[in-house]
């Protein structure tokens, strides 16, 4: 593997030194030529690589080959102003479908399931990156696409759909309006595996979803800067995530120092392709914290694994000190029975410090107008709070169903600071 990761990286390095006059620049200011690459360890000589990169050059400055050589184009929107752009050659796509097929077949889908494939289908790439995944192994596919929540369940139940594929927070949805149009989701439904991804999928969300569906549930990541969907996929035994070596490089690194952590400590995600055509990406700063395990894993795989993502470090919040990142909320709303797991976190400025209010979704059977009621549960979710997390903010219950859905990925944070 590190032969073959070796000599796909110094084929990546020559072609953005030929090709991508951004990288060649960036290369000569560290003094780099491409035989410079020797060894594995030499990925640390190479520049980052970061989104105001690829937003600098959009659309088609980054790319490696010409457009006529270039097939498809996807993007990613971010928050706001114009997406970054990527291209996939036609031996991209080929590879990108390969390694969708590895996460569809780690979560065990194959020929005798029927897939509803409920991403978007567009510029997104969770959607067309799961279907061509779904039809390499020979699933029979439902691109539903994401949204129309009712027609999804009717389908479900019509076609006999054994697999779903969507974000986390779209599943959670899903079964509140299985559940509304009088369906039980484990009795009338034959739902066995969820494939999740695209945003953070918490112990606590993926037990909730367990629960709530009766399936296993498969947490799977990726990002469209180096490619989408098939970064990694999960085996279904807990101990995080399969990275797909032979197509990506994966380091971990301190974000303030930038410099490289060793296996095993926690920090920023950073990846570079080695096999991609149209784009090839040295050194992506993900922004993605997590830690990478190279154990070989339970199921039998040798491949390294990264833990799954605790947060992003621009998601992280800094209340009075004290980093907090959306997925520790969730474990402990998962600890309080009388809440589900629909949250809001809304952070302002009081005076000079950073305030934060955490609007939490009652379950329906605590849904009550008792005051001393729900000032007990308050104070319960602050007890775990406190303790699992270390801070103290408001609370505000809020009632089942009023935080706003969405088909793709949630909106956990409401950051209100700087308007
Ligand atoms: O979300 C690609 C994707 C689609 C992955 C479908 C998996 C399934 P972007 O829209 O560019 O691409 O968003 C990438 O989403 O940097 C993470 O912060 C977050 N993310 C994606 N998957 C996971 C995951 C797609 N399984 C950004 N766990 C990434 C945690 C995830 N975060």
């Amino acid at each position: 593997m590190e032969a073959l990761q070796l000599q796909r990286l110094q084929e990546t390095v020559a072609r953005v030194y030929r090709q991508v006059p951004f990288y060649r620049k960036a290369l000569e200011e560290k003094g780099l030529r491409p035989e410079d690459i020797k060894t594995l360890a030499d990925v640390s000589k190479l520049p980052f690589t970061t989104k105001q990169d690829l937003r600098d050059n959009y659309p088609y400055g980054l790319f490696a080959l010409p457009l006529k050589d270039v097939v498809r184009l996807h993007g990613s929107s971010g928050t706001t102003g114009k997406p970054i752009v990527v291209g996939y050659s036609r031996q991209d796509l080929d590879d990108w479908s390969e390694l969708l097929a590895r996460v569809i077949t780690q979560a065990t889908v194959g020929p005798e399931d029927v897939t509803q494939i409920a991403f978007g289908y567009g510029l997104f790439t969770g959607g067309f990156g799961l279907h061509y995944g779904m039809e390499k192994v020979g699933s029979t596919v439902v691109p539903m696409s994401s949204g129309n929540s009712e027609k999804q369940i009717m389908l479900m139940q019509d076609f006999g759909t054994t697999a779903l594929v969507s974000t986390p927070s779209y599943a959670l949805h899903l079964v509140e309006v299985a559940q509304k149009m009088g369906i039980d989701p484990k009795k009338d439904l034959s739902l066995r595996v969820g494939l999740f991804g695209g945003e953070p999928c918490s112990q606590g969300m993926e037990a909730a979803l367990q629960e709530l569906w009766g399936i296993r549930v498969t947490d799977n990541y990726g990002l469209t800067e180096v490619g989408g969907p098939g970064v990694s996929g999960d085996c279904g035994l807990g101990e995080g995530q399969h990275i797909s070596e032979d197509f990506y490089l994966a380091e971990i690194i301190d974000p303030d120092t930038c410099e490289v952590l060793p296996y095993g400590e926690e920090g920023e995600l950073v990846i570079t392709t080695l096999r991609k055509e149209a784009c090839p990406v040295l050194r992506y700063r993900t922004r993605d914290i997590t830690r990478l395990m190279p154990e070989p894993c339970s199921c039998g795989r040798t491949t390294l694994r990264m833990k799954k993502i605790r947060g992003r470090s621009d998601d992280m919040l800094i209340i009075k000190g004290v980093n907090v990142f959306p997925s520790q909320i969730e474990v402990v709303l998962a600890e309080v029975a009388a809440v589900a797991m629909h949250y809001q976190m809304v952070v302002t400025k009081e005076g000079y410090s950073d305030a934060l209010e955490i609007k939490v979704e009652l379950e329906p059977a605590y849904f009550t107008d008792d005051w001393r009621q729900l000032k007990e549960i308050e104070k319960n979710i602050l007890r775990v709070l406190k303790r699992v997390v270390g801070i103290e903010c408001k609370i505000t219950l809020v009632s089942p169903q009023s935080l706003e859905r969405t088909a793709g990925k949630a909106k956990r944070v409401l950051d209100l600071r700087n308007n």
